[in-house]
């Protein structure tokens, strides 16, 4: 007899097989019939979407809600949820979110995009949304590199990690500088009140806790809002599964995970 898990008769098992979490359990923003996603095997996106969209439903945003994401992998969660999405030039997201968030201030508007697009091309934008206190919420997908390009370095490349197309030999630190820290850098010239905070694909609850508090406290009216996701990327970091999961531990020591209200 075939060792594979047989389908389920009838109406009543596959009941409970749900309950019994068999059956992978979709936030209800979702959409569905996008998925399977679009991303890697093994990509640290779809965790960090998921966390977003379990933390839109329990907050019951997901119809005043407006997601904008960036050139770059970000891009490819287009079509991820039933929400009004909006795609947006390398680096520009949160500039675009700001003209949303302006022109409809009850909206809850989401900026997602890479480390690349928030660190460098886009840097500007997110020093000012912090400094004139933006009312929105940005999420930055840290993967240490540029993922949809071909994994060229980016300013969050850490020395430990496996070279990069741009930086074959790794991080030399004496010519290429030290790794950005943006969480680190926006509390130096945040405003009183703002949220900030840093988590990590590799603990899901948490991760959600974290967005929910940045949406919050946008819902809140309390000001910018900000949380990185340290993320994987194992097809450019070309790491198996485990060694995919010990880069983001040492990334974790260069980037500590943390949360603060400035
Ligand atoms: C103005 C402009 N410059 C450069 C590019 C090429 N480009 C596309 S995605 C990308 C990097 C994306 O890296 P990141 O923002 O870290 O996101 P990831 O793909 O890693 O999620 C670059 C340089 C572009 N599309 N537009
Ligand atoms: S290239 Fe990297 S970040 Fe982009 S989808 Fe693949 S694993 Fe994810």
């Amino acid at each position: 007899m075939s060792a594979r898990r047989r389908p389920p008769k009838n109406k009543s098992s596959q009941k409970n097989s749900a309950s019994n979490s068999v059956l992978p359990s979709f936030p209800k923003c979702y959409k569905k019939n996008s998925k399977p996603h679009k991303f890697c095997p093994g990509c640290g996106h779809p965790i960090v979407l998921k966390m977003l969209g379990q933390a839109i439903d329990e907050l019951k945003i997901q119809n005043k809600s407006v997601f904008l994401i960036d050139i770059g992998c970000s891009l490819l969660a287009w079509d991820f949820y039933n929400i009004d999405t909006t795609q947006t030039h390398h680096g520009r997201t949160i500039p675009v979110a700001l003209g949303f968030k302006r022109a409809n201030p009850e909206a809850v508007v989401i900026a997602y995009l890479g480390d690349g697009g928030a660190y460098s091309i886009g840097m500007q934008h997110l020093v000012h949304a912090t400094l004139r206190n933006e009312n929105i919420t940005t999420i930055v997908v840290n993967n240490m590199n540029y993922g949809m390009t071909g994994g060229q370095m980016a300013p969050t490349t850490i020395t430990e990690q496996p070279p990069t197309t741009t930086a074959p030999f790794g991080r030399k630190e004496k010519y290429l500088g030290t790794p950005l820290k943006g969480p680190e850098m926006l509390e130096k010239i945040g405003v009183p009140g703002q949220y900030i905070a840093r988590m990590s694909v590799d603990v899901p609850p948490q991760l959600k806790l974290t967005l929910k508090k940045a949406l919050q406290h946008q819902m809140d009216k309390k000001g910018f809002s900000f949380v990185e996701a340290l993320s994987y990327c194992p097809n450019n970091w070309k790491t198996n599964a485990a060694e995919t999961i010990a880069t983001l531990q040492k990334a974790k020591q260069e980037f500590p995970t943390y949360e603060k209200e400035l």
